[in-house]
């Protein structure tokens, strides 16, 4: 759980200024042991004043994804230690009192200082916004409208997962009067579905949260799922939000009335009565991965024992002693296998395609004492390591996913860089299989790298499939009868559970949901297998709905969808700032705005490994084996395309 400010403590004006200082220096210098060193040194910048601290020879020497001590030897690391306890009891004894704060040429000097690397100018804003080390959240809207325009602008958001919840505070900040409809009985969604074994995020969570609230809390640096789930809940009563959410109520449909510029949103009780509630705007916040895609394997009904999808969790299934088939070793199995490998009497898994993965040691590791010290205590010391983890992670990402049309080997690789990802990706997996020619040749991918979702990996996945009692089967599979599942060589394979981790219907947004739009228009009908919205947000024919997390806007490149949902809230609170401000009516996307956007957004992606005809099975390609549900784009043209909205591009009624 987050912790609050402790009693007595004085809140500094900039949250991010750090508690004072009041411990002694043994309790200090052991804090130091945990921390990362190149972020210590930029907190002691703060402290200080003084620049010589990313002017000396103690400097970061390179960087990776989630490696936090930038490269330091373990001597340089002690010297700054050294040098850091010092300068922090000094701070304390003179009342934790910090100075002027860096110039910006200072800041940007320590931007690139700790990255190893010269950061773009034109990426600098969106950073400062980011890490906010003015203390100000520039990513909060404010309405000047007056109370009575606002009343009459009810809003309704779908959802209460990490972007309905994010869309609820920014429509209480902004004084606009909001429901949230959720199907579940608490906050979360993904968060809250996804209660299987194992279960973790895989983006470092100390970028994985937002970027206006604390992040001193984290006991794991990739929590599992009842901690990402509590953090959520925590916001919410922070905000104040949950007067605001109808639980276990689902949206059976919107419908827009072009007289009264309204959607009639029915909903549905736990109880099955439905009522309507009327909105000026509708903000779907529904996620593209949370209606299970169960496979279509013949005799799957006719299994005997208890089966169940990976996000609808049977915790009334012990299965102690049992032998589990999973079917399916996607993100979803690949967490779930390690986790329930010790328990199990037998595991038998069943990947119809091999993953890549991504070395990342510290996957499963808990966050030291140290790094909760340094983040409640260190002037701005969370600030600067939120960065550290969000720039590895930052459009580099789309240099190896690029395809080069002249790179001789498409089968294996997409261009160089992409082939150079593949040789550290296979040394990785093959260090790990060791003298197991017939493993390995199960478990390297016949794609080329980051072509799928690439998966965190610290080694326990191979560990798993290593062991005696786990079986990995790579054949395909015929059919399914009482007894278990049978393959198409005919080999049976009997099981007491089957777990299906066999992933979502994500191409089919906002379904099952009816949306009527102008003149009636159905939004399943519009889209077909196709789905699109001008940046993922707004739809022609469907004016003042609002996606979070629409169409084209997963990530496979890098970032965190927590700081895509703060792009995407920020655009539509500037959106319902134009209607609310200037009292329009409605607002929808000129539809040649939106055409040119999805043209582009095709274009683009066609020329990334994720489209390539090589990957044959993939959540991220429709039937057809176009990409309906992934951004192409750079994060920095995203953040600057919806910092706000530009009036020129909709039909405003
Ligand atoms: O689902 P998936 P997921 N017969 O679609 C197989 C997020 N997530 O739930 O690879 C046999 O990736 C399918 O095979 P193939 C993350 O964005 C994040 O695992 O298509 N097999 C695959 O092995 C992720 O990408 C986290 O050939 C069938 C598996 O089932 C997304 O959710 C954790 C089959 C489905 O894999 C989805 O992940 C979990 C069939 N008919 C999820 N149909 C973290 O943050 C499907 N499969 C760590």
């Amino acid at each position: 759980m987050m912790p609050a400010t402790p009693a007595g403590a004085a809140q500094p004006a900039n949250p991010h200024a750090g508690i004072a200082i009041t411990d002694d220096d043994a309790t200090i210098a052991a804090a130091l042991a945990d921390v990362s060193v190149p972020t210590l040194l930029l907190s002691l910048v703060h402290m200080t004043g003084d620049p010589q601290y990313v002017r000396g020879a103690l400097r970061p020497q390179g960087l990776f994804l989630n490696e936090v001590q930038g490269f330091m030897s373990p001597d340089d690391q002690a010297e700054a230690r050294r040098i850091a306890l010092d300068v922090i009891c000094r701070f304390r004894d003179a009342g934790s009192v910090l100075p002027p704060p860096p110039a910006p040429e200072l800041i940007r000097e320590m931007i690139s200082w700790l990255v190893c690397e010269d950061v773009p100018d034109e990426y600098v804003p969106m950073m400062l916004e980011e890490m906010e080390l003015d203390g100000a959240d520039a990513r909060k809207v404010a309405f000047a409208a007056p109370a009575a325009a606002r009343d009459d602008f009810p809003v309704v958001v779908i959802g209460c997962g990490q972007s309905g919840l994010l869309a609820g505070i920014r429509l209480r900040e902004a004084g606009l009067p909001f429901t949230i409809v959720e199907k579940n009985p608490g906050v979360g969604g993904t968060w809250w579905e996804n209660s299987y074994p194992g279960c973790r995020v895989d983006v470092g969570n100390h970028f994985y949260c937002y970027s206006f609230e604390p992040s001193d809390h984290w006991t794991e640096f990739f929590a599992q799922q009842p901690e990402i789930q509590a953090y959520f809940a925590e916001v919410m009563r922070r905000h104040e939000i949950e007067p605001h959410v109808r639980w276990n109520t689902e949206v059976v449909s919107a419908v827009w009335d072009d007289a009264s510029a309204r959607w009639d949103v029915t909903v549905r009780a736990a109880d099955g009565t439905e009522s309507v509630l009327p909105a000026r705007a509708v903000i779907s916040a529904v996620g593209q991965l949370n209606r299970p895609s169960l496979p279509d394997i013949a005799g799957r009904d006719r299994f005997a024992g208890p089966s169940f999808h990976s996000a609808q969790w049977d915790h009334s299934v012990d299965l102690h002693g049992k032998r589990v088939a999973m079917i399916g070793a996607g993100a979803s199995g690949f967490q779930i296998a390690p986790a329930i490998a010790d328990e199990v009497a037998h595991l038998t898994v069943f990947q119809r395609t091999a993953q890549w993965m991504f070395p990342n040691p510290n996957y499963h590791e808990r966050v030291g004492p140290g790094v909760q010290w340094a983040l409640r205590h260190l002037p701005f010391y969370g600030r600067w390591y939120r960065f550290l983890l969000f720039w590895p992670g930052c459009d580099g990402g789309l240099a190896a996913a690029r395809v080069d049309p002249a790179w001789p080997h498409p089968e294996r690789a997409v261009s160089e860089t992409n082939d150079i990802t593949r040789e550290i990706f296979t040394a990785w997996i093959a260090e790990q299989v060791g003298d197991d020619p017939e493993l390995l040749a199960k478990v390297v991918p016949d794609y080329p790298a980051t072509g799928k979702r690439t998966l965190q990996d610290n080694g326990s996945w191979l560990q798993t499939l290593r062991r005696d009692d786990v079986d990995l089967v790579r054949e395909g599979i015929d059919h399914i009868d009482e007894r278990g599942v049978v393959t198409v060589s005919g080999e049976r394979h009997d099981a007491d559970v089957i777990v299906y981790a066999t992933g979502f219907q994500a191409n089919k947004f906002l379904w099952p949901m009816e949306i009527r739009g102008r003149g009636g228009v159905r939004l399943a009908e519009q889209w077909g297998d196709e789905p699109s919205a001008y940046l993922g947000i707004t739809v022609p024919n469907f004016p003042n709905l609002f996606c979070m997390y629409g169409p084209g806007t997963n990530l496979a490149h890098g970032g965190s969808l927590i700081f895509h949902s703060e792009c995407q809230m920020r655009y539509i609170s500037g959106c319902l700032k134009l209607l609310v401000e200037g009292g329009r009516r409605s607002l929808e996307p000129r539809r040649e705005v939106h055409d040119d956007y999805d043209a582009r957004t095709q274009r683009e992606l066609e020329g990334l490994v994720w489209s390539q005809p090589s990957i044959r099975h993939s959540w991220f390609k429709n039937a057809a084996g176009r990409i309906r549900v992934l951004s192409p784009w750079r994060l920095v043209d995203y953040w600057a395309w919806t910092r706000e909205p530009n009036p020129d591009d909709f039909v405003v009624d």
